[in-house]
């Protein structure tokens, strides 16, 4: 039995975010798994299920329902060792989340979505998506500047800013088609986390 129910659409990485914390705690939760263009997330619309109608959602036992993945990262994190306690780091942690959402998410996500979605193929432009290419490889130059002399984003251990990074930028290359050769030290980076104990792949979907 768990208090924890987690709406999340197994291919996307806002979703993923959310199960590789949960593996990462070794916390039980129920998983329903929406997929995109499919009936059931027009259900879950028409239900209300999502209070910012977009997944991740994770409910907990009082029913409150948390929309957004790195909020939901914070919340369970909280005293964890995936959030420092000194306010200096954590706010490290969330500028980087914030970075994620706000910069790197709408380039590095939404070429591969454009590229794996087929409902979206019609916004891909040769322009857009050489434009987004451009853009996403100055962004993950600045990732690559950053972790060249550290292995992690923040401090000396992985955070939520890891698992929130780590997401989209692992199948950059395999979905979004960037030159990830270019950039050793995410590679390097990338390595580190999914060689932690509860890693879980993308299409480790739970029962
Ligand atoms: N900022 C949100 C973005 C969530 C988001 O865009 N979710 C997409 C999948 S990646 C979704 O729910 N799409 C379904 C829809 O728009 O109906 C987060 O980080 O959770």
């Amino acid at each position: 039995m768990t208090d924890l129910t987690l709406y999340s659409m197994p291919s996307s990485g806002n979703s993923y975010k959310a199960r590789l914390l949960l593996a990462f705690l070794e916390r039980p939760y129920r998983h329903v798994g929406i997929e995109y263009e499919t009936p059931e997330l027009d259900a879950t619309h028409k239900a209300g299920t999502l209070p910012l109608k977009k997944l991740p959602v994770l409910q907990l036992k009082d029913g409150t329902r948390l929309p957004e993945s790195n909020a939901i990262l914070c919340y369970l994190a909280d005293g964890t060792d995936w959030l420092p306690p000194n306010p200096v780091d954590r706010a490290q942690v969330l500028a980087w989340m914030f970075w994620e959402q706000n910069q790197h998410e709408s380039v590095i996500a939404v070429r591969a979505a454009l590229l794996t979605y087929a409902n979206r193929q019609h916004f891909a432009t040769p322009e857009r998506l050489a434009d987004l290419l451009n853009r996403g490889h100055a962004l993950l130059a600045q990732m690559e500047d950053h972790l060249a002399p550290r292995d992690w984003l923040v401090g000396d251990f992985p955070t939520i800013a890891d698992i929130a990074l780590y997401a989209y930028t692992h199948s950059a290359a395999s979905k979004g088609r960037f030159e990830m050769d270019r950039f050793p030290s995410i590679q390097a980076w990338l390595d580190r986390l999914s060689n932690l104990p509860g890693h879980i792949t993308l299409d480790d979907i739970p029962a």
